[in-house]
């Protein structure tokens, strides 16, 4: 779990410019989305200031007949509705991570999730590419914007960022970082990333 949050721009964002005058502190809403097993729980958990609120049952065998297993080594949980986590990132910008279930089956609580979010972090693997399609189609279809965090697994080799943006069919604007959703300055550097990029749009 992340650390408590100290008081100023430990992000490197200067509030002054994203808060509109007056305001003490803005609440933003962000998903964390992706497909199944791709790291949402790892990643809301790395960073959450406050303990994560998860809820993680055990893979059935039922379930495994419908979640792929391929490549996803020494899995046994699944998270069953929702992650929630905390991260405050600068004095006045404080994030509400909700992370929401990969797996089509899940697809109606998107609905309620995506109410009021500013944005997505759309996590990606980049071996299961196919997998991110129906996610990607979901978030566009919402309205919201994203940015692309690229989980990377040990072992995988390296994929250049061209051609994943080609696989993935992205915008040129749309940011794509790589993260290790287990690092806490990795998974706060992708979130920056994608804070920026929607305050930019928003301005
Ligand atoms: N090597 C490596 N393993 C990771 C990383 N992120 C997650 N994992 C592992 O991948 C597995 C799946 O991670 P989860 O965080 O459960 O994935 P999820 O997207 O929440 O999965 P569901 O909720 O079941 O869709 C776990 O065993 C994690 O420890 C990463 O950045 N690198
Ligand atoms: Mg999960």
């Amino acid at each position: 779990m992340g650390s408590t949050a100290s008081s100023g721009d430990r992000r490197g964002l200067t509030t002054d410019d994203y808060v509109a005058g007056g305001a003490t502190q803005t609440a933003v809403k962000i998903l964390v989305v992706g497909h199944f097993a791709v790291g949402k729980t790892t990643f809301i958990g790395s960073i959450s200031e406050i303990e994560p609120l998860s809820t993680e049952e055990t893979m059935t065998q039922a379930a495994e007949a419908v979640d792929d297993l391929k490549g996803v080594r020494g899995k046994t949980t699944t998270t069953v509705a929702l992650d929630f986590g905390r991260l405050t990132l600068s004095e006045r910008v404080v994030l509400y991570l909700f992370g929401t279930p990969g797996q089509t089956r899940f697809v109606q609580m998107w609905e309620d999730m995506a109410r009021g979010a500013l944005g997505a972090l759309i996590l990606v693997d980049p071996e299961r590419l196919a997998d991110s399609f129906p996610v990607i189609d979901l978030i566009e279809q919402y309205g919201l914007d994203y940015a692309i965090a690229v989980n990377h697994f040990d072992g995988n080799p390296e994929r250049a960022e061209r051609a994943l943006r080609e696989a993935l069919d992205l915008l040129d604007e749309t940011p794509v970082v790589t993260c290790d959703a287990r690092n806490e300055q990795s998974s706060a550097a992708a979130l920056t990333t994608l804070v920026r990029y929607l305050l930019d749009r928003a301005s």
